[in-house]
């Protein structure tokens, strides 16, 4: 079996790539320090980062990894960089301009223009098609991309790259074209994450470990099925499904699902409803084609050892065979051990990101955040988990998962909190209205909006946000279509529309009627009333571009 060596400098991805080679048949070695980088025998180097650019290269410099890094690629032996590892090889970034890259392209990455597009970019995007690409990149599949800064492409920057014997897979998100992928004699680069982006990017990961360059033919039928449209910034539209987790009366962690929140049978002695097992529900859901699997504990308020914490090994089991991002919710918070030990929230987040999460959602402690984050005048006091968490590992790992639940008012004035007009007045007439918060799975309400929670959030260093609505909950009628549009005008973060599908037109209209970035699912693929895979079909019938790995 042939040894991969990858540069373990802390970033978050390194379970999920580590896994994905495994998987493809490699041994890994992680290599955390430039003394046991013997460039002798290694013979695959790979070069993985998530979050800041700064926080990146000078980890990677103060390890004393720089000067092995540029003896191994004058060695002349492949090596591949991964999201922020192919923002290495530039020279500098505006995120950290105090900051150097590796500089063997001198330029400078840049933000996304968030005045016309969410940032970060977050989804599924292609490469454009030309004669050239490489290690069998595919215009007509889609790769996971995160990130706020690339280098983003003009005439100057594109010419250079190309003077200096580059080849560039491009991809463009809104109206900017940016460097999705490098290759230069042994030096291969991705902007995507390969080991998030399914069984398309599993192939650019064996193509790049193999040394390939295979090509797919298609039909002119399927090339129009499945080019690029930029109506939605250039991303296919994304499913994420969701599996609320919880263990029942007989101590079984399973899939549940609430109607409004409440997960007990209405009959039956009142049982938690118990839909199936969690991990195994997961890979059905990867493979029929879910672009994000989403697992909330939802009992988490109660604590439980730290170690124990069941969810940890449900991410372990999950990230070892679905290879699209996962994020965990669920007790994301400051906690104090049974032990009496406290573990701030970063560490809480840092044992799921090794598990092989790729984001952590939360939702209690954001209420809270966002409660001291106005009560200090606008300003967090960087102690909250929402900071924290974003320091450490960007902001692209932070999902807000916001509980609301609608009230109306006789007007605006009634409330402190942000209202509108609804189109859909109450019994009483009214209908000003804002959406209220709740925390402990909408047990307990606050005085906060929903407007207010998503701004405070985003100020702080979230994101996403993962928009629930309790009224909406396992209705089957539909998403609250007024609600996500509020939230898309408070934020230009991601927005993943929650709570309500009940059918594939409801993603339809969400994704046409309002400017959810993502919708979520629950109850109808976990009843079994609609695959995964029907949404997409019926989706892509109607002329919404979504990713699909095979027919
Ligand atoms: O507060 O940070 O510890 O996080 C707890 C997490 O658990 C939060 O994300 C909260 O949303 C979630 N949660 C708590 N209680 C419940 C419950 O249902 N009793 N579930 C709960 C939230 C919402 C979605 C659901 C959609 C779609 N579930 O996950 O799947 O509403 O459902 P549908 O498509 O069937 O309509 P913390």
């Amino acid at each position: 079996m042939s040894l991969v060596h990858i540069i373990d400098v802390e970033s978050g991805n390194l379970q999920s790539l580590t896994n994905a080679i495994e998987y493809l048949g490699y041994e890994v070695k992680l290599v955390s320090s430039a003394e046991d980088l013997d460039i002798e025998k290694v013979s695959r180097l790979i070069l993985p980062g998530v979050g800041n650019f700064g926080h990146f290269v000078d980890n990677l410099y103060s390890r004393g990894f720089e000067k092995p890094i540029r003896e191994y690629i004058d060695s002349g032996k492949p090596i591949m960089g991964i999201c922020v590892g192919i923002q290495t090889l530039f020279s500098s970034s505006e995120e950290s301009l105090s900051s150097s890259g590796l500089g063997l392209i001198q330029g400078n990455l840049s933000k996304f223009n968030d005045s016309t597009k969410p940032v970060p970019e977050i989804g599924w995007n292609s490469c454009m098609p030309s004669g050239d690409l490489f290690f069998g990149i595919d215009p007509y599949k889609r790769y996971y991309f995160v990130h706020s800064y690339a280098a983003i492409l003009d005439e100057h920057l594109e010419g250079k790259i190309r003077s200096d014997g580059w080849k560039i897979a491009k991809a463009k998100y809104g109206d900017e074209e940016f460097v999705a992928a490098l290759y230069r004699d042994n030096v291969f680069a991705t902007q995507f994450h390969p080991e998030k982006s399914s069984a398309a990017g599993l192939q650019v990961l064996r193509n790049f470990l193999k040394q390939e360059h295979p090509v797919t033919s298609y039909t002119s039928e399927e090339k129009k099925l499945l080019a690029n449209d930029y109506s939605n910034f250039g991303l296919t539209r994304r499913i994420v499904a969701c599996l609320d987790v919880r263990t029942n009366d007989q101590g079984d962690l399973v899939v549940t699902k609430g109607d409004q929140y409440d997960v007990r049978e209405k009959s039956e002695g009142n049982d938690v409803r118990n839909l199936g097992k969690p991990v195994e529900m997961a890979q059905k859901y990867y493979t029929q084609g879910a672009d994000e699997v989403t697992f909330l504990n939802i009992t988490s308020f109660r604590d439980c050892p730290l170690k124990d914490t069941p969810m940890l090994e449900v991410l372990k089991r999950a990230a070892k065979t679905i290879f699209v991002p996962l994020t965990v919710g669920g007790g994301i918070k400051d906690i104090v051990d049974v032990d009496g030990t406290k573990k701030p929230a970063q560490e809480v987040a840092s044992l799921y990101f090794q598990a092989g999460a790729d984001k952590v959602s939360i939702g209690t402690d954001a209420v809270f955040a966002a409660e001291k984050f106005y009560s200090l005048g606008g300003r967090g006091d960087g102690t909250s988990p929402i900071e924290t968490i974003s320091k450490a590992y960007g902001a692209q790992a932070v999902v807000i998962s916001v509980d609301p639940k609608k009230v109306y008012v006789d007007s605006p004035g009634s409330t402190k909190n942000k209202t509108f007009k609804s189109k859909i007045a109450n019994e009483k007439g009214q209908e000003w209205c804002w959406y209220q918060c709740t925390i402990k799975g909408g047990r307990e309400t606050r005085d906060v909006g929903v407007w207010e929670l998503t701004r405070a959030c985003e100020a702080l260093g979230a994101g996403e946000i993962l928009l629930n609505c309790i009224d909406k909950d396992g209705s089957n009628s539909g998403y609250d279509l007024e609600l996500i549009e509020h939230v898309k005008d408070a934020v230009t973060i991601p927005v993943i529309a929650s709570s309500g599908a009940g059918n594939p037109e409801h993603f339809e209209e969400a994704f046409t009627e309002t400017r959810a970035d993502a919708c979520l699912g629950a109850g109808m693929f976990h009843r079994g009333e609609y695959t995964v895979g029907d949404v997409k079909k019926y989706l892509l019938q109607k002329g919404l571009k979504v990713r699909v790995d095979s027919f």
